[in-house]
């Protein structure tokens, strides 16, 4: 950001953007999360809203101390019924948008066809992809896709947005990279604790283009991601921490998530789709030299129906 002028002048343009959001309908809800995707527009143009409530932190003294609010600062509460020794209640609790916001809201505007896909409700389906596919399908769509996509990538790498919020930096554009809070973070909630270390090269698309000649590189990227997480968040140990890739990723640029292990990330972390980044680092290791990197194995994974990948490209194969 130039100035703290612009900041503050883009932060009260963002705030008004969401005021101006027209509810057109609901592109998926889940109960476990108790979050929700809206599909709209602002200003006649494409925009979804998703809006998630906020978990509740045992984790940091903080946020200890403030549990007892919980039963002490209700502001309304209504018994739902009662049986021998159990009672059961609803009620409204104090909130406060600095230490206790109840929900997290997340805007994509103007939004596309691809995210429109991707935050509705959608069946997935098992693909079971040889090298072929991935040379004949996977790759040149990525192609297509790279470079409207991570304009938002482009944007921390050259610290044009995020940059007061980088947890830590290597800055070597060959083998650094730049950890910040992912967007899906509160950044309030430990347990919820979610980073996202983004490489400053641009020549790994995803796991596809990793092979022996990355496993140094990736030791040492892992090792860098751990001492900053637990020299800055000092409630966490390196035995609390998920560091793992997606395949697919949405993103075609190649990224690493860091979460606290206590942290739900629902599909984002279940298998078909996170790869723990340690034993991605194994597999190079094992592999013999003619096998030598992960564009000659067949990958499984999971993908939506609803996105083009599957509609223009793996439904005929798979379908
Ligand atoms: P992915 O595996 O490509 O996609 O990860 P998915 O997990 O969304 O399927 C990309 C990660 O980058 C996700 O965890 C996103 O929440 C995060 N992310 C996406 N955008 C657009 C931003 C952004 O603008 N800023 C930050 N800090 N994180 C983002």
């Amino acid at each position: 950001m130039a100035s703290d002028e612009t900041a503050a002048g883009t932060s009260v343009a963002s705030v008004e953007l969401i005021r101006q959001f027209q509810f057109e309908r609901v592109l998926n809800h889940d109960t476990r999360s108790k979050s929700i995707n809206i599909l709209g527009t602002i200003d006649t143009t494409a925009a979804i809203l998703t809006a998630e409530k906020t978990a509740f932190s045992a984790h940091d003294e903080s946020a200890i101390a403030k549990l007892p609010t919980i039963a002490n600062g209700t502001s309304s509460i209504r018994l739902l019924d009662s049986n021998d020794i159990y009672r059961w209640y609803m009620a409204v609790l104090v909130q406060d948008l600095e230490t206790s916001p109840g929900a997290k809201l997340s805007l994509i505007w103007p939004a596309t066809k691809t995210h429109i896909d991707k935050y509705g409700k959608q069946r997935r389906k098992v693909i079971r992809e040889t090298p072929e596919l991935y040379r004949t399908v996977l790759a040149p769509y990525i192609e297509r896709m790279r470079g409207d996509r991570i304009q938002w990538v482009y944007n921390i790498l050259s610290h044009k947005v995020e940059a007061d919020r980088i947890v830590y930096e290597n800055p070597d554009p060959d083998q650094g990279f730049i950890l910040l809070p992912d967007l899906k973070w509160d950044r309030t909630t430990m347990d919820a604790l979610y980073l996202v270390a983004i490489v400053h090269r641009h020549d790994i698309a995803s796991v596809r283009d990793l092979n022996k000649s990355h496993i140094a590189w990736l030791k040492s990227v892992e090792s860098e991601i751990i001492q900053a997480v637990t020299r800055t968040y000092t409630a966490i140990s390196v035995a609390e921490l998920r560091v793992y890739v997606h395949y697919l990723p949405s993103y075609y640029h190649f990224h690493i998530h860091v979460t606290n292990v206590e942290h739900d990330a629902g599909d984002g972390a279940t298998v078909g789709k996170a790869i723990m980044l340690s034993d991605l680092v194994a597999r190079l290791e094992e592999m013999s030299e003619e096998v030598y990197g992960f564009e000659n194995t067949t990958l499984t994974y999971l993908l939506g129906e609803n996105s083009e990948l599957w509609r223009e490209g793996y439904a005929s194969v798979f379908g």
